[in-house]
């Protein structure tokens, strides 16, 4: 199981689309579950990016390789650093290979 990592620029309104996907070794043949969370770094929940509560429950049904979850990266004009954040994985069900369990979120700033 990997999650990818999602360079972009950070836009000057409105929203932009952060897509992780969250790819299994194989195709399952059991349910496979986890949970994800999102992390502020030097990016920041709630100005930066629209906050995603707490753990999120996933389940890969058997057949099922891949899902694809979206963060929205809140775009502005502020001139300031590019920003991070980071798409983590936990709590892998024991039928499943673990292996990059961390995505980076960057934003690029384009002011
Ligand atoms: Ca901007
Ligand atoms: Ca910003
Ligand atoms: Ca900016």
């Amino acid at each position: 199981m990997n999650v990818n990592d999602v360079t972009k620029n950070e836009g000057n309104s409105g929203y932009t689309d952060f897509n992780f996907t969250i790819t299994l070794s194989d195709f399952p043949i059991d349910a496979v579950t986890l949970r994800y969370w999102v992390q502020s770094e030097s990016a920041v929940a709630g100005s930066d990016f629209v906050p995603v509560p707490g753990t999120v429950n996933v389940t890969f049904n058997p057949g099922v390789k891949a899902k694809t979850f979206t963060v929205k990266v809140k775009g502005d004009r502020v001139r300031e650093l590019n920003e991070r954040f980071f798409f983590n994985l936990a709590g892998v069900s024991s039928n499943a290979y673990f292996g990059k369990y961390q995505g980076k979120g960057t934003i690029l700033n384009d002011d």
